[in-house]
């Protein structure tokens, strides 16, 4: 896939594969090779531009693509023929179900894949397997997020649009690096800043770039969100900032929350967080005052054991203050990956059917049941299990086999060395990637090429509800398929060919269609067609006149008629520091480098950064012995690594940062989640990679 000189012959359109901004790419191909990569000028997302990540699109690496399936045999993985692979993973599927019951299998997907894959996935293993057993990385990813904006506004529908950035004049970015890792939007942000005066507040414990474009930097404790945003909310009140005749309209519980605020002791809070009672006040009012506030949050707020409550009270502060339903204002929730509204819309959680629908409700499951052309009874009523409760009955050995697409969990998953055994102790483990080794497919018992990006067509939903086709422009290499190719081709060896009739993608997206039908993301107005003429259209779209709805609730009127205020206290991370682990290690993300690393560590984009490091402020390094520059010891209860450290006050005393792009394949001692603890928020069952108790000492 790599370009060589000379023209485009044809351009394709497509959606950038990394971050969830799904920003619109054109891709300009000859002779099966990428020669030019161009943002597309009329995608809402990012109006033409790309950030570093995008451009580095056309040199997708070719090295250790994985072209053909493989099979472990005496405990070697070794080449095996298409056919073969797939009778091994139908036979054992099958072995398995008839042994132990259709809920000892298990699949692990992405929030980066096509709603078509979603759709297939979630059929096979709903509809006909007959176990609902199938979740995601955005368990990693945004799960607190979503749940977080299901409990205010009683239905997964993000309101805003990504134009409301040019019309806000005040932007709240909280656990959030947005320059480094949505630099598209944060572009447009500091843009906006320049154009409008528009205010910007960065909550964060580090010095980040993001922080450094603020006006306001609150340099929030690790974990203490919940309290900052409750004491936002007591200042309010008690300055009579708060329009409680309209937050009364506006919400079913506003009493309840008033009576929760009023027990807040400012002073509290500020011991607790770290910040000023001055700070707290002076951003209160800031927000009062603004016309039209934009509330932006990303890791530092969902991954996290309180994450679902820490989204929730932040929640509550647009609302209060009036924030939701007009243009410009109210929670911009950009995924971090690019198709996670997809695979929410299109039910691929262990809880959800197709158009948002439940399978504990009868009635949905007899609607989808009618659609898929099966007896509604072989829909499990009972949900499915998060990826942590798959691993842990892995471990108990009730799940006996797990299909895992499109994600590297053995580096990405808290505490690898754990999850490492569990996997080691599978029936049948079955990977499915692009590339070969990762950490995850070198514990594989079949292996199975996946095509990537442009090799396959389909559709994605951005952070906004848009809705872009991604056209195929390149053929997969080698014996490379596109993934749900290879799972309908297990499907139908399973006996399952009625179910998986269609004829081409786009016969999938049409049966889809149907069944989004009078649900939130009604997108029946849309096709293939048109998507090719009008690009993006953001759902719902429920009729082909229908333009597709820029925002929602515009009208206030909410699913539940009125919105929710959460109600939340502070509860400390799961592991804090002590004598014997005195430092909060705080794991994220950094440029040129895209989560585990399987491609752009195979990229020169990501030379300048070969190895992690671990950064410790300038009073740690003198207390605990590290030379900036030196290889150090960072240990946690779980496992130890051998780092740079780099020291800077970017980091706040009594904390490290280390990013987490660095499996076990660069080294046991370099792989962050060697570290890190499984703690999950008990909502949404996101882990906790934002602290964990580490010590550490120069070596
Ligand atoms: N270059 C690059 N870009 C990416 C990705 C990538 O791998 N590489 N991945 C994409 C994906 S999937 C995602 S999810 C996003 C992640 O993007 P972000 O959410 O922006 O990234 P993180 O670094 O995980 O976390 C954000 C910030 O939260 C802060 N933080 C930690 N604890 C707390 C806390 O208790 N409170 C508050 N308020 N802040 C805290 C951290 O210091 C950090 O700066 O990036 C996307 N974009
Ligand atoms: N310590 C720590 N850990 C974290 C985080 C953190 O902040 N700190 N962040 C978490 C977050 S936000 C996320 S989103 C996760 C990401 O976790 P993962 O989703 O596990 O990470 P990726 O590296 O993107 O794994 C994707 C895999 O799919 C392969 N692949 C790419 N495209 C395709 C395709 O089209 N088909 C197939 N079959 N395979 C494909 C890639 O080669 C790669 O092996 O990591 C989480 N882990
Ligand atoms: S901002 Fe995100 S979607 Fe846009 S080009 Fe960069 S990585 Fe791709
Ligand atoms: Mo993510």
């Amino acid at each position: 896939m790599k370009s060589k000189g000379g023209e485009p012959e044809r351009w394709v359109m497509s959606i950038c594969p990394y971050c969830g901004v799904g920003c619109g790419v054109e891709v300009g191909v000859r002779d099966g090779r990428i020669m030019k990569v161009k943002g597309m000028r009329g995608n809402p997302a990012n109006l033409g531009e790309l950030c570093h990540l995008g451009m580095a699109l056309k040199d997708m690496p070719e090295k250790e693509r994985l072209l053909y399936p493989m099979i472990r045999k005496d405990g070697v993985l070794r080449r095996a023929s298409f056919k073969e692979a797939i009778d091994t993973v139908a036979e054992r599927l099958m072995e398995t179900i008839s042994m132990y019951g259709p809920d000892s299998v298990a699949m692990y997907i992405s929030a980066s894949e096509y709603i078509e894959e979603y759709y297939v996935y979630n059929k096979f293993m709903k509809g006909c397997i007959g176990t609902n057993n199938i979740d995601s990385s955005a368990r990693l990813c945004w799960a607190s997020g979503v749940m977080g904006i299901v409990g205010a506004f009683g239905q997964d529908s993000p309101p805003c649009t990504y134009g409301d950035i040019e019309l806000a004049d005040m932007f709240f970015i909280t656990g959030y690096n947005m320059v480094v890792s949505k630099p598209v939007l944060s572009r447009r942000i500091a843009r906006t800043k320049r154009k409008n005066r528009a205010t910007i507040v960065v909550v964060d414990p580090r010095r980040t770039p993001t922080a450094r474009m603020a006006d306001i930097h609150l340099r929030i404790r690790p974990g203490t969100d919940i309290l900052l945003h409750n004491g936002l909310a007591r200042v309010m009140m008690d300055e009579g900032l708060i329009d409680e005749d309209e937050a009364r309209g506006l919400v079913h519980n506003y009493d309840e929350f008033r009576a929760h605020i009023e027990k807040v002791d400012m002073d509290g809070v500020a011991m607790t967080t770290g910040l000023d009672v001055e700070e707290i006040e002076r951003t209160a009012r800031a927000i009062a005052r603004a016309e039209r506030v934009l509330f932006l949050w990303g890791q530092g707020l969902n991954q996290s054991t309180t994450g679902t409550g820490k989204v929730s009270t932040l929640l509550n502060i647009a609302f209060v203050t009036g924030n939701i339903g007009r243009p410009g204002c109210g929670p911009l929730a950009v995924t971090g990956q690019t198709d996670a509204m997809g695979l929410r819309e299109v039910g691929a959680l262990p809880h959800l059917l197709p158009g948002f629908r439940k399978v504990t409700d009868e009635e949905h499951r007899k609607e989808v049941a009618s659609i898929w052309g099966i007896a509604p009874e072989r829909i499990s009523k009972s949900r499915g299990k998060t990826f942590p409760a798959i691993l842990e009955a892995i471990d108990k050995g009730e799940i006996r086999a797990l299909w895992i697409i499109h994600s590297n969990p053995l580096s990405t998953f808290p505490d690898t060395g754990w999850i490492k055994r569990v996997l080691e102790g599978i029936d049948f483990l079955v990977v499915q990637d692009c590339y070969h080794p990762t950490e995850t497919t070198s514990l594989a018992h079949v292996l199975l090429p996946g095509s990537q990006w442009l090799e396959k067509e389909g559709c994605m939903t951005n952070s906004t509800r848009g809705l872009n086709l991604v056209e195929k422009a390149l053929p997969p290499p080698g014996d490379a398929r596109p993934d749900l190719e290879i799972v309908m081709a297990v499907a139908r060896r399973m006996g399952y060919t009625g179910e998986f009739w269609y004829r081409n993608t786009e016969d999938i997206f049409e049966e889809y269609k149907t069944l989004t039908r009078g649900r939130p993301n009604d997108i029946t107005g849309v096709s293939y067609r048109r998507l090719r003429k009008e690009r993006s259209l953001q759902w719902p779209i429920p009729d082909p006149a229908h333009r597709g709805t820029e925002r929602r609730f515009t009208d206030r009127r909410f699913p539940e008629g009125r919105l929710f205020l959460g109600i939340h206290g502070h509860t400390p991370p799961r592991e804090s520091p002590d004598s014997d682990y005195p430092l909060l290690l705080i794991t994220g993300v950094i440029p040129f480098h895209f989560h585990s690393g399987t491609r752009t560590g195979r990229m020169k984009l990501s030379l300048p950064v070969r190895e992690p490091f671990v950064q410790i402020h300038p009073v740690d390094a003198v207390r605990y012995g590290v030379t900036d520059g030196e290889y150090v010891e960072v240990a946690s209860r779980r496992g130890t690594l051998r780092l740079r450290a780099v020291v800077t006050e970017d980091v706040m005393e009594g904390t490290v940062f280390i990013p987490y792009h660095f499996g076990y394949l660069t080294g046991w001692n370099k792989a962050v989640n060697m570290l890190t603890i499984r703690a999950y928020d008990d909502v949404s069952a996101q882990p906790e990679f934002k602290a964990c108790a580490v010590r550490i000492r120069g070596c």
